[in-house]
């Protein structure tokens, strides 16, 4: 099934020289972070404001008729750089030519299940979405996955596409470092545009490391104005577990902010991290002895369109007792997809 939708720009964009359309993935399209994500993709926050998108949206059958409505309102927001959107549930046709692609659909975690009944729940789609990108997208597609076990998923389909370099596969670790900017810009009492160089190691779970060694407010080390006792104890205990607090609080799981962070890593990506470190999982090439394919958050520079991992910081002890405990929690999760891979 297939909706498709070609827009005519409606208001002025004369004061920008625009560049050639691209085409956009997102799957999960018609769920809650794809509702705040696609007005943030479409007012140009992610590839610019002279980058003319082409959205390609993907749900399952049941999903269809929320789509439906969804791209009713797209079209109704009249954003001038839409040139045109496709629903469907085919991800071949989703992933046709896709210069970037949101892995946001999948199967919440419900109260009865857990980590590994949702590895076991949602592995199997990544498979069939990997063997899709294989086949259809731009050669030179960025991929983020933001749908839970994000780091394993994109693991799983990165695995299902062999003919992509294993570096335009990434899993989504921004919304915990901007959890983690947001407790050390209120604890300092100043706008989160002061801080720098934070960034989270490991797996997007609670046993995730935010690092706070290099981060600074204000050109000041986060370290010279926080002890270890904060820094590693309530500091690391409430973006670890941020999550679990919005859904006791909201009901519902994050949506804008996990929407929020999505465009921040793609944009950083698309546009480059202006010599800032950002935190991207991606599969591992050894560095700082993360065994090779697993799909790691690291520091991270964006330049040119490529990732550049920052492979040379030191590690103190606490830094390396959470890098292998993350190993150790991926490797497990890595294991029981063995069979996906
Ligand atoms: P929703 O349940 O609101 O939306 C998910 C949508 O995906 C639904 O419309 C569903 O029909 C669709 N879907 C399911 N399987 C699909 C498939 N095979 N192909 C295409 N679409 C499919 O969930 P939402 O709140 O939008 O969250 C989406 C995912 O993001 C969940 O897995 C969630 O756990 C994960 N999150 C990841 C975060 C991160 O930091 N990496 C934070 C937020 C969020 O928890």
């Amino acid at each position: 099934m297939s909706i498709e939708s070609t827009k005519i720009a409606v208001n002025s964009t004369d004061s920008y020289e625009m560049k050639k359309t691209i085409r956009v993935a997102v799957t999960g399209a018609a769920g809650n972070i794809g509702y705040a994500l696609l007005w943030r993709i479409a007012s140009g926050d992610c590839f610019g404001k002279n980058q003319p998108v082409i959205l390609q949206l993907l749900e399952i059958p049941v999903g269809m008729q929320r789509l439906d409505g969804v791209i009713m309102e797209l079209n109704d927001s009249a954003f001038p750089l839409v040139h045109g959107i496709v629903g469907t549930d085919d991800p071949h046709i989703a992933f046709k030519e896709a210069e970037a692609i949101f892995l946001v659909g999948s199967r919440p975690r419900t109260k009865d299940m857990d980590r590994s009944d949702l590895v076991a729940a949602n592995g199997p789609i990544f498979v069939g979405q990997g063997k899709a990108i294989d086949a259809v997208a731009s050669r030179n597609v960025k991929v983020i996955t933001v749908g839970n076990p994000c780091n394993t998923n994109a693991l799983i389909a990165c695995a299902n596409a062999p003919s992509i370099p294993t570096r335009q596969f990434t899993a989504m670790t921004r919304l915990d470092q901007n959890r983690a900017v947001g407790q050390i810009a209120e604890h300092a009492g100043v706008p989160a545009s002061k801080i720098q160089d934070l960034f989270i190691w490991g797996n997007h779970a609670n046993t995730m490391y935010p690092d706070p060694r290099f981060a600074t407010v204000d050109g000041k080390l986060v370290t010279e104005l926080f002890d270890d006792e904060w820094l590693q104890g309530p500091f690391l205990d409430t973006v670890a577990t941020r999550g679990k607090a919005i859904i006791v609080a909201r009901g519902a799981s994050s949506a804008a902010s996990a929407a929020s962070a999505a465009i921040d890593h793609m944009h950083d990506w698309w546009q480059g991290s202006n010599g800032l470190m950002v935190s991207m999982a991606l599969p591992s090439e050894g560095w700082y002895g993360v065994p090779e394919g697993l799909v790691f958050s690291f520091p991270c520079r964006c330049e040119d369109g490529n990732v550049i991992v920052v492979d040379d910081l030191p590690l103190d002890a606490f830094a390396q007792s959470k890098i292998d405990e993350n190993v150790g929690v991926l490797l497990e999760e890595r294991n029981a997809v063995s069979e996906l891979l």
